[in-house]
């Protein structure tokens, strides 16, 4: 099976990137066929940025994803703008995209509104573009966050409507893949609302990178709900956002978690266990980076040659979608 993932480039991933996207990529990776995994700097470009940082900030998560247990041997990691099928191809699929359905997004709709100066027109093709990603490889299935449903549904759609435009096959539809547990992860002072890098609090954001002390302080202050009992419910999100973030820490189903809270004096020891899981998920990740963060020259390297092998695959589909669509001279 072909996976296909893309995150954006800034070394202050939180936990719900963690648990939701960076956690199935490396656990998958031996699975694809192959798995290809990419930094996704054009996409960066779509909300006010700082170039310099924009460099940095893609070390800073390359050295992440490294440090996780990314394997660039066996798969395939790359930054999108060394591929530049990825930009080509986003324009053929705006052929057969609506603007109504880009206008519809709720991502559009969240941060258009928060956007003084400019609504770009990049932040409106994110999905067209997110599109030409995945499409570009053929590939099956990807994993994502639940906050990416929707721009997997409309990528599908895009794809069905290409296919039955220029010729069936052409494209893959893909499927995606969206933890059952920990695919939406919450703001830990806001549980409403998840866990995210643009809008959320600081204090209810955990990032990977933070120290055990910052994280055990986050943790240990979050809101939680009235009442005592320490289980999942739908009027509990708070109490349900650490039970799922403790059973994926550790690696049991939430309703181990909430078996053995059944002796609990309160929530003080959800938090605390929570903060001690969570500690360990994470020590070897901020170790590994402190080690690999330096070699810049190392991390160019590894980048250059998963170009190499993500260029080879993309000329493929664009050769295809350019034949039938038309473009350009004649294939011999
Ligand atoms: N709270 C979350 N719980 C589970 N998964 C999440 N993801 C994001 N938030 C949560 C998943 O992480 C990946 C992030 O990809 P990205 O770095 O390209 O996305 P992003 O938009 O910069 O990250 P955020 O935090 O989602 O930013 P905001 O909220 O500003 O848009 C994706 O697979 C996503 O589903």
């Amino acid at each position: 099976v072909r996976i296909f993932s893309g995150i954006q480039p800034t070394g202050r991933k939180h936990l719900g990137n963690y648990i939701g996207a960076i956690r199935q990529w490396v656990e998958h990776q031996d699975r694809g066929d192959p798995a290809i995994y990419c930094i996704v700097d054009l996409h960066a470009l779509s909300l006010p940025y700082d170039p310099p940082e924009l460099r940095t900030g893609l070390y800073d998560l390359l050295a992440l994803l490294l440090a996780a247990g990314l394997e660039p041997e066996g798969s395939v990691l790359f930054r999108q703008s060394d591929v530049h099928e990825h930009t080509e191809l986003t324009w053929m699929l705006s052929a057969v995209t609506a603007v109504g359905e880009l206008n519809r997004m709720h991502q559009f709709r969240d941060k258009s509104v928060g956007q003084r100066e400019l609504v770009s027109a990049a932040l409106l093709y994110y999905p067209v573009l997110q599109a030409a990603d995945v499409l570009a490889y053929r590939a099956h299935e990807v994993p994502v966050g639940e906050d990416q449903r929707e721009h997997l549904e409309l990528m599908r759609d895009v794809a069905r409507r290409f296919n039955a435009r220029f010729g069936e096959d052409i494209l893959v539809v893909p499927e995606h893949r969206i933890p059952e547990i920990g695919g939406r992860i919450m703001d830990l002072q806001e549980p409403a609302n998840k866990m995210s890098t643009t809008g959320g609090t600081a204090e209810g954001t955990v990032l990977v990178l933070d120290d055990p002390a910052t994280i055990e302080k986050k943790i240990k202050r979050a809101v939680t709900d009235s009442g005592s009992d320490i289980v999942r419910a739908p009027d509990k999100p708070g109490v349900t956002n650490l039970i799922d973030i403790l059973a994926v820490a550790r690696g049991v189903a939430p309703h181990a978690v909430e078996q053995e809270m059944r002796s609990a004096r309160g929530y003080g020891d959800l938090k605390a266990a929570t903060a001690q899981a969570v500690i360990e998920m994470l020590a070897p990740v901020r170790e590994g980076y402190a080690e690999l963060r330096g070699d810049e020259q190392r991390l160019e390297a590894i980048l250059a040659a998963g170009a190499e092998k993500a260029r080879a695959m993309a000329r493929e589909t664009l050769s295809d979608v350019r034949d039938a669509m038309g473009v350009g001279p004649p294939r011999r």
